[in-house]
């Protein structure tokens, strides 16, 4: 969603139907960055800037896997560190992830440990000097209740509340207090927890205490989510928000909103946050609803209930680029939007730069932008007037006037330069950073100075209690943490058509420690059966590594109905939210884990997209010409070449080269059209082993002679015919075997695999597996 889609949607909810039952996506999102942002500051800003980053003697990354999640950002760091190496970088995060590949220290505090250990090092600061008198005395309040909430008698021991060893939690404070310009960036580790405004504050009160806020190299950073949630959350998109920063409570905001507007009404309350809304339409209480640019079947806790609820909704309109999506299957009305690429419009970044977008295609069949979706329906429903513009250009205006209307320095957000912008110069509009005021001032940091937006202009210390943890049940002795993988975009409606960006991961997984695996007699590649509290269970493949800590397992957020249907992992989130942001706690639910008995495995490389999947589980991926497809379960009634005819759509008279080996029970099957291969089918009793990437390659040689047919139904290269093995490096297709050996001849470093690959030269992703590869086969030949 551009901003100008955002802007038209929130008027035409809360100014014209009247009612503030709308959310944006940030609710799952950057809802508790927000709380966190208003109870600190007053208002939701972000005072740092990217710059900071490079100008900091010290970043600390919380709950982020930013080497994966924002890749560019984090390649400007890693270069910045390169160029500075005396710049430290600390990693808070439970799970080992690539991020940490630039860490000086990695603490791998368990799940929501993080008060216990910011609130310890609000106390370190106060207990060693390091707390700024001045800056604590002029610009904030609160500073002795949050230092009380935050006493050592919170908690009995520090290390049993945050996971760490005492060692390194020292190290991190001594660093911490010892540093003047430090930039702390935090993600979905922290947003996404019961407590997640919590942490937003106890991490907050460490830079208020310090004074070390708005100044160059200095500052709370929030790592945004969605290229446009900023967008979002500027013209009060958020059920609890009003418009261009201004709040819904405030009937001063409300009455200027209205006027503004001209509209016959405004929301006077908060609307139903996104959890509740849906629980809301599970009982009847919302009887119609319209879902943009959001796939709420997947990526919402509880999700079944979201879909049950979406099934008994007498009315269900969604707007999506794709035809087939989980949620966009049980709509009433499906209306085609253009998507990114196609529609044009502004986005802000992380830092307030706001953007333009511009199309470079035309917009297919009869989609059209979101915003003007909405504006239709604003002027069908008799609001006329109000949505009668004549492009983009006229709703920025519109919105950057909103943002300097009768606003005298009272609320951040103002773009009141661009308010009388025209056609001609939105079209040229180049980047800018707000604040842009009417008089032309602007602030690339906020607060070094005060001037906070709260009543009294001084910051809040939020005093943030330790809580509890979280008692271990016998039953679901595991905590699930879920997140994100390097090359697939949330729900894969977009990155799941990508060959290259499915061949770095293909199929679901769950990362769990192998200790904690052979406890539970789960090998490597083996089927992993992850049951959710709520009685719901997922399938994925286990991934053993000792990245992940011991009592947590890890599975990724992505896969659907569309792609691995036993893996949306969703179901087993439950609803539970943080009371002050609403947003879900989905890096934590319980589950208990087993090994998941399959009578076959079965893996196929085709053309064609397989139909008809009657397996437990089963997990399909893009290929360059075809798809490749995972699946375990029992063997179909008819047999295995049958099915496979069936899946297929093969008629009679296609032929199949087969291979059953009766005592090994493995099948192994062959068709071709001509010289190309049109499926390959490998089935055998245990996981099968072939080399995926080999065996989709396949796909595109041309199999002439019976002697490269025979390796096919070996599962293995014929000499001469090199196995890259699984990708690493996407932008170039290069592969783990090509960079051992790169490696094995020589290249010590990640930039000499570039120079002889190309691989880590484009976007920079794989760049930490790059050298986790490198690592690797020093240690094997040092051994
Ligand atoms: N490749 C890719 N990039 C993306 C996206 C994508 O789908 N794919 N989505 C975008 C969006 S919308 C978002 S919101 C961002 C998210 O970006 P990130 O927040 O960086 O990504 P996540 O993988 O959700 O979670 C980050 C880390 O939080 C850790 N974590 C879990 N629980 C805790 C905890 O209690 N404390 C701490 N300190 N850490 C914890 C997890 O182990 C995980 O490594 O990524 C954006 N970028
Ligand atoms: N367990 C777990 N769940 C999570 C998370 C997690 O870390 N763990 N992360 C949460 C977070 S931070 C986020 S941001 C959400 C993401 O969750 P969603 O927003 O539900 O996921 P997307 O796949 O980004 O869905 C976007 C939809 O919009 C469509 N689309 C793309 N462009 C356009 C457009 O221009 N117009 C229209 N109308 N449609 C378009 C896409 O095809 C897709 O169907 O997931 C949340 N859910
Ligand atoms: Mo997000």
């Amino acid at each position: 969603m551009l901003t100008e889609d955002y802007y038209v949607a929130n008027k035409l909810m809360k100014g014209f139907i009247g009612s503030a039952n709308i959310d944006t996506n940030s609710r799952l999102c950057m809802a508790s960055s927000v709380a966190g942002h208003r109870r600190a500051f007053g208002a939701d800003t972000v005072p740092a800037c990217y710059e900071d980053l490079e100008l900091a003697d010290l970043v600390v990354l919380v709950g982020s896997n930013m080497a994966w999640c924002h890749p560019v950002l984090y390649q400007r760091l890693a270069a910045a560190k390169a160029a500075r190496p005396s710049m430290k970088v600390v990693v808070i995060d439970p799970r080992k992830t690539a991020t940490s590949d630039i860490a000086d220290l990695h603490l791998a505090v368990r799940a929501d440990g993080d008060i216990a250990l910011f609130n310890g090092l609000l106390n370190y600061l106060s207990e060693t000097g390091a707390v700024d008198e001045n800056y604590v005395s002029r610009h904030t309040s609160g500073f002795p209740e949050a230092l009380m909430a935050a006493s050592p008698g919170s908690v009995s021991d520090l290390s049993e509340a945050t996971g760490v060893s005492g060692m390194l939690i020292r190290q991190f404070y001594r660093l911490f207090g010892e540093t003047e310009k430090v930039v702390t960036c935090y993600s979905q580790g922290v947003n996404q927890s019961a407590v997640g405004t919590d942490k937003v504050n106890a991490i907050i009160n460490c830079h208020l205490a310090t004074g070390r806020i708005g100044r160059p190299g200095m500052g709370p950073l929030s790592l945004t989510g969605q290229p446009n949630a900023m967008g979002g959350r500027e013209v009060g998109g958020l059920a609890n928000m009003l418009a261009a920063h201004m709040a819904i409570e405030n009937p001063v905001h409300r009455d200027r909103v209205q006027r503004f507007w001209n509209s016959p009404t405004i929301a006077d309350r908060p609307g139903l946050k996104a959890v509740d809304m849906f629980e809301a339409v599970a009982d009847g209480r919302i009887k119609a609803v319209w879902i943009m640019s959001t796939n709420p079947v997947v990526s919402m806790p509880d999700a079944d209930s979201v879909k049950a609820a979406l099934q008994a909704c007498p009315f269900v309109v969604v707007s999506d680029i794709q035809q087939d999506t989980d949620t966009a299957r049980l709509a009433h009305v499906l209306l085609p939007a253009t998507g990114w690429g196609e529609k044009s419009g502004t986005v802000t970044n992380s830092e307030r730069w706001i953007s333009r977008q511009r199309p470079f295609l035309s917009a297919p069949g009869e989609a059209r932008a979101d915003w003007w979706q909405m504006a239709e329906v604003g002027k069908r429903m008799g609001f006329g007037p109000a949505f009668d513009y004549s492009g983009e250009a006229q709703i920025f205006a519109e919105h950057a006037a909103l943002s300097a209307f009768e606003n005298e320095g009272e609320r951040d957000f103002d773009i009141g330069a661009h308010a009388v912008i025209s056609h001609g110069a939105y079209k040229e509009l180049q980047p800018f950073q707000w604040p842009l005021r009417g008089d032309g001032s602007k602030l690339a940091r906020f607060f070094a100075d005060g001037g906070f937006f709260t009543a009294d202009r001084r910051a809040r210390l939020v005093p943030v209690e330790t809580p509890a943890l979280e008692k271990t049940d016998g039953r679901f002795p595991f905590t699930l943490n879920t997140g994100r993988i390097r090359d697939h975009w949330h729900t894969m409606t977009r990155t799941g058509k990508s060959a290259r960006l499915s061949a770095h991961i293909a199929e679901p997984f769950c990362e769990i420690h192998p200790a904690d695996a052979a406890q539970a007699g789960i090998g490597d590649a083996d089927l992993v059966h992850v049951e959710g509290e709520n009685g719901r269970s997922i399938i994925v493949r286990a991934l053993l590594t000792e990245r992940q800590m011991r009592g947590s397992v890890f599975v990724p957020m992505h896969w659907t109905g569309e792609t691995a249907p036993s893996a949306r992992v969703d179901t087993l989130v439950p609803r539970r939210v943080d009371p002050v942001s609403g947003q879900p706690a989905l890096k934590m639910a319980r589950v208990s884990i087993a090994r998941h008995e399959a009578q076959a495995h079965g893996f196929l490389v085709t053309a064609k997209r397989p139909l008809d999947l009657p397996f437990a589980y089963w997990a399909i991926a893009r290929t360059e010409g075809g798809y490749r497809l995972e699946f375990a379960g029992d063997q179909p009634a008819d047999g295995w070449e049958e099915w496979l005819r069936r899946s297929l759509r093969l008629d009679e008279r296609q032929d199949f080269s087969g291979y059953l080996d009766r005592q090994a029970r493995d099948h192994r099957l062959l068709a071709f059209d001509g010289e190309h291969l049109l499926a390959a089918l490998f089935v055998s009793p245990e996981p099968v082993s072939v080399s995926r990437q080999w065996a989709v390659e396949q796909l595109k040689e041309r199999h002439l002679d019976s002697r490269t047919r025979s390796m096919l139904i070996a599962g293995r290269p014929a000499a001469g015919r090199p196995d890259k093995g699984a990708i690493v490096c996407s932008c170039f297709s290069v592969g783990i075997n090509e960079i051992s050996a790169a490696a094995h001849r020589g290249c010590r470093s990640v930039e000499a695999v570039g120079l002889v690959l190309n691989a880590g030269t484009n976007c920079g992703s794989c760049r930490p597996e790059i050298r986790r590869i490198l690592d690797a086969t020093q240690t094997l030949a040092a051994e």
